[in-house]
């Protein structure tokens, strides 16, 4: 047998849960049906079996009832650690399971094999993993939804089915999750220094490339110096800012760029270069702030969602204040087309819009599988931008209070005279603005936009104060 889940049935699950109304499902529950290869279509048929108490089901032809190694799992609220496995080869495994959490999960494999563990215990089963590697979840109602799915891999090969724990739930999409999608590449979030100087020579080179925006999910996007965002620049009130504008003649599509920090001409700058030309784009910088700049080459709205933005930061003459540490975050939101393939301008379009993923700068959950380290106590600056295209962010940190806010152009002072605080800040698509805080004890500060129904899909991060564990 293998080890591949049923795409239709990840799919299908996903999406009656958000769509409750989803007339298609005819899947009695939430689990992976035990392997029926070339059964789409069918109800699972076996789901006793993948409910069965049973922990040890194990039917290897290969090696019947001699284990080949052993696996420690842990489960927590809500995950697996290690979320990926991999073993030197196929076979029956020993599994060792341990739930540090405080309610019930369980492993519940691809072939129906499941081992179960209440709140702080540690039990142990077997599963045999196929030479395709094997996924699992934990089949308590959410949980997987939640981010409770994970995979054993055999060296080597690339884990079969639908995505990891890293992506929280798979969109609501006809694209589906690719196994063997390259890892994507963290983006550094730590806000770059103030540009020495006060005339800045920049190159921004339009490159057309493929980007993994989600484990398993590849868009051909469209970057200002090869990541999306692209790179904060961070001047300071006064300065000149000459923007050397590139689109290779390897491209395909013409670009420009629109600096919302400049006040310039649209119909001068901001034209568009085609493949093979370069142009500069000369301005000031009059005002401070957290400002956009993004293509606007028709339509503007697929070269954004396409990945074309990103922040500049302009400070007041004299500058911020110093704080421990800063970041930059940019949300935005990916429509997603076929794998490989640019976004699709049809989603993006829609009146009511229903992206796939919404993220931090770039990359659905990965400041949740990389928390941002900060000093307990210390003070916190984060500039923000919501680069949409089209979906707003009310940018809130769990647990924290923002002492300022400066949002286009307003500001909330720690000083002020009523001792106001704020909570969220809401943005608009191209809003912008500097929130300050601090962690007062070690432990996670989950990073979100409070819109929740965008925090499964990917808008999602952590600061991580101190060791991150408020008990030591
Ligand atoms: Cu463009």
């Amino acid at each position: 047998m293998n080890g591949s889940i049923p795409r239709w049935l990840a799919v299908l699950a996903t999406t009656a849960l958000l769509v409750s109304a989803c007339s298609a499902s005819t899947t009695p529950a939430w689990t992976f049906a035990p392997d029926q290869a070339g059964a789409p279509g069918q109800p699972a048929a076996a789901a006793g079996a993948v409910g069965a108490p049973s922990p040890a089901a194990s039917e290897a032809p290969a090696a019947p009832g001699q284990t080949v190694g052993s696996i420690a799992i842990e489960a927590f609220d809500l995950g697996f650690k290690p979320s990926s496995i991999s073993v030197d080869k196929p076979g029956l495994y020993e599994v060792r399971f341990t739930n540090t959490g405080s309610i019930l999960h369980d492993l519940t494999f691809a072939d129906g094999t499941k081992i179960e563990a209440k709140g702080g215990e540690t039990t142990t089963g077997q599963v045999n993993v196929p030479a395709g590697g094997i996924t699992f979840i934990c089949s308590v109602p959410g949980h997987a939804e939640a981010g409770m799915k994970a995979s054993i891999t055999v060296a080597g090969t690339a884990a079969t089915g639908g995505g990891d724990s890293h992506s929280g739930p798979a969109p609501a999409t006809d694209t589906q999750a690719d196994p063997n999608a390259p890892p994507y590449t963290l983006y550094d979030a730590t806000a770059p220094a103030v540009l020495p100087g006060t005339t800045h020579d920049i190159t921004l080179t339009v490159e057309e490339k493929p980007m993994t925006v989600a484990p398993g999910f590849v868009v051909n996007v469209w970057t200002f110096n090869g990541t999306v965002p692209g790179p904060v620049i961070r001047v300071t009130e006064g300065d000149t800012i000459r923007v050397h504008l590139k689109n290779p003649a390897t491209n395909k599509t013409p670009h420009s760029i629109d600096f919302h920090a400049s006040q310039v001409a649209w119909n001068d700058e901001m034209t568009s270069i085609n493949p093979g030309e370069e142009k500069l784009y000369e301005w000031k910088a009059d005002y401070a702030g957290v400002w956009m700049y993004h293509c606007g080459t028709a339509p503007a709205l697929h070269h954004i969602a396409n990945g074309m933005y990103g922040m500049v930061i302009v400070e007041p003459k004299g500058g911020l204040p110093k704080v421990d540490r800063e970041f930059a975050l940019v949300q935005s939101e990916w429509y997603l087309g076929p794998q490989g393939q640019p976004v699709s301008l049809q989603k993006a379009s829609a009146g009511n819009p229903a992206p796939d993923f919404v993220v931090f700068n770039g990359v659905a959950n990965q400041y949740k599988d990389n928390p941002l380290p900060v000093p307990t106590g210390g003070t916190v600056r984060i500039f923000v931008l919501d680069a949409g295209p089209s979906i707003d962010s009310s940018f809130h940190i769990v647990g924290t209070i923002f002492n300022t806010v400066i949002k286009e152009g307003f500001q909330l002072t720690p000083r002020n005279p009523g001792h106001y605080g704020a909570q969220a800040v809401d943005l608009s698509p191209a809003q912008g603005a500097i929130v300050e805080l601090t962690t007062p004890e070690d432990g996670l500060y989950p990073i979100v936009t409070h819109a929740f129904n965008f925090v499964g899909r990917g808008a999602l991060g952590l600061l991580k104060a101190g060791d991150g564990d408020p008990k030591n």
